[in-house]
């Protein structure tokens, strides 16, 4: 059993709109500390975090909104995300996807001290891959990815990385809208990209099965960072940016279950639920589902058959 610690990042201002603020509230709301015990895991909730007090940071592209509150977001994210993992699977409520800047840099420092190679699943409609000068919306939760992998242009501004990920360790699925910069950075990256359309042609199963296969034989740590909007908007509309044609609710809780059959996951983002836009709580609700999947709920008390 798992002691899982509930991380609340009540961030929104990585989207240039108002409302992930109350996700950490709605997740709550939802049972999920209540979902996770019932499966036997031993879960602290550390509350919500809040980042002190914080001075104007300027920067050369006026698109971008906000920078000085992801910028604190992230110290502090790193901060907590490191010390929880020492203590067992931190889980982080969110909030926008910024706080993947923080989370995973946290979680890498974590993997680099103890000699094991980190791992991501990034469960997304985008691959938040801009970087500060790229960002055409000026929205900084379109840029957790390039700031993870090293990318240039964040030295001096955000917080130094202790270890950045390794592109060829990373894995997107359910990607279906990429702008034109990010697109080139992919073309010229390891990280593997398994867009909507192989998932119509491949299946989720076959796609994941190779990932987990190369963080099993690795000995790997893996970090899952599930957006939203990875998840289709007819069954998850509780989401600033919907893309149409996104993960049936059997792709994504069979994620889930392989993922939770591997026995491999170690630390988990919760992003980007607006609970202003959701219905009745219903995305909130299926997210809950998702991780009490990924932590074991299951069908039957036996293994699946195949026959
Ligand atoms: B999310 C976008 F232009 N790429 O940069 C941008 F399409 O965390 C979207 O994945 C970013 O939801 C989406 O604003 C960030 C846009
Ligand atoms: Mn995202
Ligand atoms: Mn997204
Ligand atoms: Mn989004």
């Amino acid at each position: 059993m798992t002691t899982c610690i509930l991380l609340g990042a009540p961030v929104q201002e990585g989207t240039g709109r108002l409302g992930c603020d109350m996700g950490p509230s709605a997740f709550r709301a939802a049972g999920l500390a209540g979902a996770l015990s019932e499966l036997g895991h031993t879960v602290l909730d550390r509350g919500n975090l809040a980042p002190a007090g914080r001075s104007e940071i300027r920067h050369g592209n006026p698109a971008i909104k906000s920078l000085a509150d992801i910028v604190a977001w992230t110290e502090l994210l790193a901060a907590a995300t490191y010390e929880a993992s020492a203590e067992g699977m931190p889980i982080t409520l969110g909030g926008d996807h910024s706080l993947a800047a923080g989370t995973l840099s946290g979680i890498s420092r974590r993997a680099a001290e103890l000699g094991r190679p980190l791992f991501v699943l990034w469960l997304d409609a985008h691959p938040d891959l801009h970087t500060l000068d790229s960002t055409e919306s000026g929205n900084l939760h379109g840029v957790p990815m390039a700031y993870a992998t090293g990318q240039p242009g964040f030295d001096g501004i955000f917080p130094p990385l202790a270890a950045p990920l390794d592109p060829a360790r990373i894995c997107m699925m359910g990607i279906r809208s990429v702008d034109p910069a990010e697109r080139a950075r992919l073309a010229a990256s390891d990280i593997a990209v398994h867009d909507m359309r192989a998932i119509d042609e491949h299946g989720v199963a076959a796609l994941l099965r190779g990932f987990i296969a190369q963080v099993a034989d690795a000995g790997g740590l893996l970090h899952v960072s599930l957006d939203v909007d990875f998840l289709d908007p007819d069954i998850a509309p509780g989401v600033g940016t919907t893309v149409p044609g996104g993960a049936t609710f059997r792709e994504a809780h069979l994620v889930m279950e392989m993922l939770c059959d591997s026995g491999l996951v170690t630390s988990l983002d919760l992003v980007e639920l607006n609970p202003f836009l959701d219905e009745r709580g219903r995305t909130a609700r299926l997210m809950v589902d998702l991780v009490a999947s990924l932590m074991g709920r299951r069908v039957l008390d036996r293994p699946t058959r195949s026959h």
